[in-house]
C-alpha cells in the first residue's frame, strides 16, 4: 500500500478546500469549504462527486453557525449543582480523562466491567469516528456491548434476508424507469438529490406513486398518492403480492429460477384482498387496485423504499414484502427497474482488521431500551454511562424514562458532545467534540455510490477533540494499549480501504471521491447478485424471527383514550437533532382539519398532546396535507422548541419491531386537546 500522508490545508488564509459531508443523509456530498483567517466563511456543493451535482442542502451550508454558535462545547466541563441543571466546572483534559478512567475503574471493581455502557449511534457517522477506536477501546474494557437499534435495524434485517445486502439503483438511473413507487421515504427532506431525477423521470413520462400517511412533496406532484395508517404497509404490500398472482402477473418463469420461498410467501399473501388491505390500512380500494394495475403492467418500474414503514411494530415484516415486490413482479434485470434500500454495506469497508480485538461476549442492551437499562438492570446495574455520536434524550424511546434515568445520583455519566445538548446537560463530565469540518474521516454514502476523504478545514474549535483522540488516550490511561493509532496519517485509513483496489485508496487520499468499484449504476441481477448462499432471491426467509410470525401482521395499537397516531419523521431543518440547537420557534403538530374540528383546536392554538407516558404541548398547524386519524411532529426536536420541554419521544413506547428489535416511533398513540386560544 502506497505510503500517504494527510496534511491539514497548508494556508490558513484565504484558501477553499474539499472535503465531504459525512452527515447521517443517504448522498454523501461533495463539498467546498471557503475558509478565511482560519474561519469558516462559506460551505457549498461541489461538482467533484456527480450525484452532488453542485448542490447542497441548507442544513450544511449553514453548519458554520453550528461550529460557532453559542452552544458550542468549548472545553472540558465538571458538572456543578443538580444533575439536568446544566451547570458546568471548567477542568483541564487531563483532569477530566483521570477522573473518567478513575470512575471506570471503580465501576469494574465493584460491579464488573459490564456495568460501563457505550451509548452511541451514527453521530457526524463517518467511518471513522464510529464503531472503530471507539469499539476497540470498550472492547478491550469489556464494557457492556449495544444494539444499534435505533434506526434501520428492520429494513437492515430485511434487505440481508431476501437479498444478502444486494446493491441498490443509483438516483441517476431513476430517470430510465416508467414507474416510480416512493415507499415511506421524504427524500425532499431527506436525501434531496433523487428529488430532481424523479422529476427528470416524470418529464420523461414516468408514473409517480408516494405512500406516506403525510402528503409530502413528492405526493403533490404524485400521479398517485396512497396515505396509509401509519403501520400498516405490511397488509398493503402483502395485498399487492396477492393481487400480482391472482392477475396472472407474477413472473413465475423468472421465480422459478430466481427466488425461493415464492409459495410460502403468496400463501401468507393470500387471506390480504385488497378490499381487506384497503379497510385495514384506510385507503380507497380504487387507488390500491389503480397501483396494483400499473405495477403488474409497466416496466421498468423502481422501489424508493425508504424507513418510514419501518419504525412500527410490522416494520420488518412490511419492509420484507415492500423489498418482494419487484421479484414477484419480474422488474430486475432492466435499467430503472428493482429498488432502492440502503447502500451502506457495499464498500465493504473492514473495521475490524484495524480493531484487532474480537467482539466480546459482554451483556447486550438494545439501545431502544436506555431507560430500562438505567433504571432497571441489576446483573450489573449501568454504572458509568459514556455517550457520544448521539443525543438519548431527544432522539430515543420513551423521554421521561431515560431523563429517570439520567437523573440517577449513583450513575456517572460522560458526554462527548460538539454542542450542549439536551442530553449533555445530564453529564457528569462533558467533553468537547470537533466536528467535520475539524477532524479526518470517511464518508461513505447509503444512497449516492461514493466514499470520500473528510478533512478538517479549520483548526478544532476551543479544546475540541476527535472521537479516536479520546478514546486512544482513555486506552492508554486505563493500560490497556500502549500504541495509539493517529489518524492524521494515511496508515489506519488505508487499511480500512483496502478492500478498495490500491489506485482508489490513493484517489480518496487525494480528494477524489471515488464510486463504490463495480456498484456504479447497477442493474440488479445483471451487475449485481443478491448476496445470498445461492445468489438467488429469499423470499420466506425462515431464518428470520419475527414477534408476528414470517409476515404475521399486528394490529394498531390505539384505543379510545389515545386515539391518535403520532408520527415524528425527518424535518429539512435538523439530521435526527443535529441543529436542533437552530431551530427559533415553538414547534407544530400536523393535525387535519377532521380531527381538530371535534377538539375545538384551530390553527395556531396551543395544545397538549398526551398519553400514559407522557405530556408535550406545543401549538397546532390544521392541515388536510396529514390523514385524519394521524398528527405529526418534526423529528429531532430540542426541549426548547416545546412550550413544556418535552418532544415526540416522551409519548413513544419502547417497545420493539418485530424484527430485529428496531425503535416504534410511529406506534406512539395520542390524544391532542387544547390548552390555549391563539
Ligand atoms: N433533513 C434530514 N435528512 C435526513 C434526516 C433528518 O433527520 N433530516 N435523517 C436521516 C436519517 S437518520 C434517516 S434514517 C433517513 C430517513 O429518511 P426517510 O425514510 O425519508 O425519513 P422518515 O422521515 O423517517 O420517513 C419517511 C416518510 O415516512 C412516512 N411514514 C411514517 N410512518 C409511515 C408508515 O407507517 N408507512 C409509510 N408508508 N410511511 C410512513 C413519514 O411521513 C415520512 O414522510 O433520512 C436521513 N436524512
Ligand atoms: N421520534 C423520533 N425519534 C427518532 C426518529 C424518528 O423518526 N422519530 N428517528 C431516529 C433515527 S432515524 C435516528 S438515525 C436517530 C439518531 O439519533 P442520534 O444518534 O441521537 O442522532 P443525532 O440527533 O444526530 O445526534 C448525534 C449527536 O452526535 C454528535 N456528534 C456528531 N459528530 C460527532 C463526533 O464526531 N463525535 C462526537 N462525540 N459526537 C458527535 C452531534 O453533535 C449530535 O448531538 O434518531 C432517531 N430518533
Ligand atoms: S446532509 Fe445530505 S444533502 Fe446535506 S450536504 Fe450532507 S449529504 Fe448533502
Ligand atoms: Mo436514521
Amino acid at each position: 500500500m502506497a505510503e500517504l500522508k494527510v496534511a491539514p490545508p497548508k494556508s490558513w488564509g484565504h484558501s477553499t478546500v474539499h472535503t465531504a459531508c459525512p452527515l447521517d443523509c443517504p448522498d454523501c456530498c461533495s463539498l467546498d469549504v471557503t475558509v478565511e483567517r482560519g474561519k469558516v466563511v462559506k460551505i457549498d456543493g461541489s461538482h467533484a462527486a456527480p450525484s452532488t451535482d453542485g448542490y447542497i442542502c441548507g442544513k450544511v451550508r449553514h453548519f458554520d453557525r453550528r461550529v460557532y454558535h453559542e452552544d458550542r462545547i468549548l472545553h472540558p466541563a465538571v458538572r456543578k449543582g443538580a444533575k439536568g441543571a446544566g451547570h458546568f466546572e471548567r477542568v483541564t483534559w487531563d483532569e477530566a480523562l483521570d477522573l473518567i478512567a478513575e470512575r471506570m475503574l471503580e465501576a469494574r471493581d465493584k460491579f464488573g466491567s459490564a456495568s460501563v455502557l457505550p451509548y452511541h449511534y451514527g453521530g457526524s457517522n463517518g467511518v471513522l469516528t464510529n464503531e472503530f477506536t471507539d469499539a476497540r477501546f470498550f472492547r478491550r474494557f469489556g464494557a457492556s456491548r449495544l444494539a444499534r437499534t435505533v434506526c434501520a435495524a428492520p429494513t437492515g434485517a430485511a434487505a440481508v434476508a431476501l437479498y444478502g445486502r444486494m446493491a441498490g439503483v443509483s438516483y441517476d438511473d431513476y430517470e430510465a424507469a416508467r414507474l416510480i413507487v416512493v415507499w415511506g421515504c421524504n427524500p425532499s427532506a431527506s436525501g434531496i438529490h433523487l428529488v430532481s431525477h424523479i422529476k427528470q423521470a416524470q418529464k420523461n413520462g414516468a408514473k409517480l406513486v408516494v405512500i406516506d400517511p403525510r402528503r409530502t412533496p413528492l405526493a403533490r406532484i404524485a400521479d398517485l398518492y396512497l396515505a396509509p395508517k401509519p403501520g400498516t404497509d405490511l397488509p398493503v404490500a402483502l395485498s399487492l403480492i396477492r393481487q400480482l398472482f391472482h392477475r396472472g402477473q407474477a413472473d413465475l418463469q423468472w421465480l422459478a429460477s430466481h427466488a425461493t420461498g415464492v409459495e410460502e410467501l403468496r400463501a401468507a399473501a393470500e387471506p390480504w384482498t385488497i378490499e381487506r388491505a384497503a379497510e385495514e390500512s384506510g385507503i380507497d380500494a380504487a387507488a390500491m387496485r389503480q397501483l396494483a394495475d400499473w405495477y403488474g403492467t409497466i416496466s421498468p418500474a423502481v422501489i424508493r423504499c425508504g424507513w418510514g414503514q419501518e419504525r412500527n411494530r410490522n416494520g420488518g415484516g412490511a419492509t420484507m414484502a415492500i423489498l418482494a415486490l419487484p421479484a414477484i413482479a419480474g422488474k430486475f434485470g432492466v435499467r430503472g427497474g428493482g429498488y432502492t434500500m440502503s447502500n451502506s454495506s457495499v464498500w465493504g469497508i473492514q473495521a475490524e482488521k484495524v480493531i484487532d480485538v474480537p467482539v466480546q461476549d459482554s451483556r447486550l442492551v438494545n439501545m431502544n431500551h436506555l431507560g430500562r437499562a438505567l433504571l432497571d438492570y441489576k446483573d450489573p446495574p449501568v454504572s458509568v454511562l459514556f455517550v457520544y455520536n448521539c443525543n438519548p434524550v431527544a432522539t430515543v424511546p420513551d423521554q421521561n424514562r431515560i431523563i429517570r434515568g439520567l437523573m440517577r445520583e449513583d450513575l456517572f455519566t460522560v458526554v462527548h458532545e460538539q454542542v450542549m445538548t439536551d442530553t449533555a446537560a445530564y453529564a457528569d463530565v462533558v467533553l468537547p467534540a470537533t466536528t467535520f469540518l475539524e477532524h479526518y474521516d470517511l464518508a461513505k454514502g447509503y444512497g449516492a455510490y461514493h466514499l470520500h476523504l473528510v478533512q478538517p478545514v479549520i483548526q478544532p474549535v476551543g479544546e475540541s477533540r476527535p472521537n479516536h483522540d479520546v478514546f486512544e488516550e482513555l486506552s492508554v490511561r486505563l493500560g490497556l494499549t500502549e500504541e495509539t493509532l493517529d489518524l492524521g496519517e494515511c496508515g489506519a485509513l488505508l487499511d480500512l480501504t483496502s478492500r478498495l483496489p490500491e489506485g482508489h485508496a490513493a484517489a480518496i487520499m487525494a480528494q477524489q471521491p471515488v464510486i463504490a468499484p463495480g456498484q456504479n449504476n447497477p442493474i440488479q441481477f445483471v451487475d449485481v447478485m443478491p448476496k445470498t448462499s445461492d445468489q438467488k432471491a429469499h423470499l420466506f426467509p425462515a431464518e428470520v424471527e419475527s414477534q408476528n410470525g414470517l409476515y404475521g401482521y399486528a394490529p394498531d395499537p390505539a384505543t379510545d383514550a389515545h386515539p391518535l397516531a403520532l408520527i415524528s419523521p425527518a424535518s429539512e431543518h435538523t439530521v435526527s437533532s443535529t441543529l436542533g440547537e437552530l431551530r427559533p420557534s415553538v414547534a407544530r403538530l400536523k393535525i387535519s382539519p377532521a380531527d381538530a374540528h371535534p377538539r375545538a383546536i384551530a390553527d395556531g392554538d396551543q395544545i397538549r398532546i398526551f398519553n400514559d407516558l407522557g405530556e408535550v404541548h406545543c401549538e397546532a398547524h390544521v392541515t388536510p396535507e396529514i390523514r385524519p386519524g394521524t398528527v405529526s411532529l418534526p423529528k429531532g426536536l430540542w426541549k426548547k422548541s416545546t412550550l413544556n420541554g418535552f418532544t415526540s419521544n416522551a409519548l413513544v413506547p419502547d417497545s420493539l419491531t418485530d424484527i430485529a428489535g428496531g425503535a416504534c416511533f410511529n406506534d406512539a398513540r395520542v390524544q391532542v386537546a387544547l390548552l390555549a386560544r391563539h
